[in-house]
């Protein structure tokens, strides 16, 4: 007998995911699904993002771990509001979990940014209520990740290839790594960055302004 549970479950999310989106619609926030490997930088890579736009617009980070809180009271540091989800044992977010931090959002934030369970799998199923999903790809994880991980980088609008710094050290071609993210999806929209020294966030944040714009 065959039991298919993994599909109500996701057209459920799916709902949910909707009820979220019309939450963030009511401010027009720019809401960023991030997702990535455990250590690929998603958390360094907010940290610059804030660092360059938190002057001119009102940001909020949602953080997704298994435990803990170890991001979000880095990111506070920074002077921004966090919310802190523990999925203690879910590998991902999913649109109920969003659902629920949703009454602490008590005032209009332009750009809502959530970093989701370090993981290249289950986080990519799961629809939050997000503009778009934001890959990260870090050099020393391999430039065959898109073709072995492949519905990520099917479904993010934006993948940020982080810590280029490392390159000279790591057998990570960028040539190779576009080929098989555009393979995966012809239209993603691809950065290459080192949170670690800076190099690449301009045009990660120029583009990030025009989405902004879009919104308002
Ligand atoms: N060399 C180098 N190191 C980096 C860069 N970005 C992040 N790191 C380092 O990589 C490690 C992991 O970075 P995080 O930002 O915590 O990664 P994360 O993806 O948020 O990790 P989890 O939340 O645990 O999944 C830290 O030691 C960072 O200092 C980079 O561009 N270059
Ligand atoms: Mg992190």
């Amino acid at each position: 007998m065959k039991i298919n549970v993994l599909k109500p479950v996701l057209v459920s999310n799916q709902e949910r995911a909707k009820e979220n989106r019309k939450f963030f619609d009511r401010y027009n926030s720019l809401v960023l699904n991030i997702i990535g490997a455990p250590g690929s930088g998603k958390t360094s890579v907010i940290e610059n993002i804030v660092k360059k736009l938190k002057s001119s617009y009102r940001i909020l980070v949602i953080e997704g771990d298994i435990k803990g809180s170890l991001d979000s009271e880095k990111l506070m540091k920074t002077g921004i509001d966090t919310i802190q989800i523990n999925t203690i044992t879910e590998c991902h977010l999913d649109a109920f979990m969003i659902s629920q931090a949703l009454p602490k959002i008590n005032k209009p934030y332009d750009l809502i940014m959530v970093e989701n369970v370090g993981n290249l799998v289950c986080p990519a199923e799961f629809d939050i209520g997000e503009d778009f999903k934001v890959a990260i790809l870090s050099t020393p994880e391999g430039d065959d990740k898109p073709v072995k991980y492949p519905l990520l980088f099917h479904r993010a609008r934006v993948v940020i290839i982080n810590k280029t710094d490392l390159l000279p050290y790591v057998d990570f071609k960028i040539k190779n790594a576009r080929k098989n993210i555009l393979a995966k999806n012809p239209r993603t929209m691809i950065f290459e960055v080192s949170a670690r020294n800076g190099k690449g966030f301009d045009k990660l944040i120029n583009f990030l302004k025009k989405e902004l714009a879009k919104k308002k």
